[in-house]
């Protein structure tokens, strides 16, 4: 080159740099066409820039989805909580429920097959009033006889409506069993045919299940407080034990002839009711509902045992039948309707009334309607709390 001119020299000058250009741009071309991978771009647009760029697009991503799923799981909570508080809900109202019927008047009454309206003919027992009663010292005597209106300032009135007897007294406890077995055993020694339960679990699972039949008639187990005072005032002579309990005291008065502060609580639905049976003298105080009473005079029967079996039973085939069963099939047969009329009662006792059952004389209910009762028994003491 040294023997070049200076022409010669700004010629070959003139074309490196326009050579250069070229390269130049066809690698900014290149560079274009790769997406920026040549070396000069990596150089200008450093690899972090890109991952910045690409994080924070993943990181806006992760967010939403983060965002999605505790949408997801709030909406899942409150789901929850709703199944939880309708299953609380259902609970609830399963605990407080009533069973099948909201009130004892809606349950089923067999009034028009087994309420006869105390026909003169087949009803003679004396009404009388609860003076009459006390002056009269009926406890004292032999013959049966309905009282009129003695739970009239009873609390029971209002306490033991089904809703405020659920309420008040879910948990205390009674004895059920068939009717027909405790007619069978008499009531007093019922025991092993009894079961115990709450007053809840028989009103609301059992009193209505025409399946098991099952009867509240427990007379060992004594009313707990409450339900006690809600009797009051009894009727004499309990009322008189239980306002002075040394009132006999220094007497000679037999135990078996005292009437003890002890009271029982029956309740029971539509035709249910003790078959034949006989005790010590007792009443019984209907407070919702009403029964139907077969009376049979204790002279009649005491020395005279197989008149009573024909009576009470089907000598031909003496299974133990229900007292509605009775009633429909063997009352009209045999004589027996004639027997009771001369030497007995057939009676509706309805709410408010207390039937006096004296020593001795066989007697078989039937309920009409749902029907909450209280019983006494002369010389029976309140055998378990
Ligand atoms: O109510 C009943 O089913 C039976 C009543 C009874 O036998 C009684 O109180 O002595």
């Amino acid at each position: 080159m040294a023997s070049t001119t200076s022409h010669e020299r700004a010629v070959y000058l003139s074309s490196r740099r326009d050579a250069t250009h070229v390269r130049n741009r066809s690698n900014a071309i290149n560079n274009n066409a790769n997406g920026g991978s040549g070396s000069r771009r990596r150089k200008a647009e450093p690899r972090s820039n890109g991952t910045i760029k690409s994080k924070s697009k993943s990181s806006f991503l992760s967010k939403e989805v983060l965002s999605c799923i505790s949408v997801a799981m709030i909406i899942l909570i409150v789901l929850l909580m709703g199944y939880t508080n309708l299953y609380n809900n259902e609970s609830d109202s399963q605990s407080t429920s009533l069973g099948l019927y909201a009130t004892w008047e809606e349950a089923p009454s067999s009034i028009h097959e087994f309420d006869h309206d105390n026909d003169k003919t087949v009803c003679r027992l004396p009404i009388i009033t609860v003076e009459e009663w006390e002056t009269g010292r009926y406890w004292e005597r032999e013959v049966p006889v309905i009282v009129k209106n003695v739970t009239d300032a009873w609390p029971a009135l209002k306490h033991w409506t089904k809703e405020e007897l659920l309420r008040r007294y879910p948990d205390v406890m009674v004895g059920m069993g068939r009717s027909k077995d405790l007619g069978q055993t008499g009531p007093d020694d019922a025991g092993d045919a009894l079961t115990k339960t709450t007053i809840r679990d028989f009103v609301v699972n059992h009193m209505h299940d025409t399946k098991t039949e099952k009867y509240v008639f427990d007379r060992k187990l004594n009313m707990p407080d409450g339900l006690l005072e809600d009797c009051q005032p009894y009727p004499m002579p309990t009322r008189m034990f239980a306002e002075n309990r040394n009132v006999y005291k220094g007497t000679d008065i037999p135990d078996r002839l005292m009437w003890k502060d002890h009271l029982a609580l029956t309740i029971g639905r539509d035709l249910q009711g003790l078959t034949f049976h006989k005790h010590n003298a007792a009443w019984n105080t209907v407070v919702f509902g009403a029964k139907r009473w077969i009376l049979y005079d204790a002279e009649r029967i005491t020395k005279n045992i197989t008149r009573l079996k024909r009576m009470t039973r089907d000598v031909n085939n003496p299974i133990q039948l229900t007292t509605p069963e009775w009633i429909r099939t063997l009352y009209h047969m045999d004589e027996r309707m004639e027997e009771i009329r001369n030497y007995g009662h057939d009676c509706v006792q309805r709410a408010g009334e207390m039937l006096y059952v004296p020593w001795g004389w066989a007697h078989m209910v039937i309920n009409i309607g749902d029907t909450v009762a209280v019983v006494s028994e002369r010389g029976l003491n309140a055998m378990e709390p």
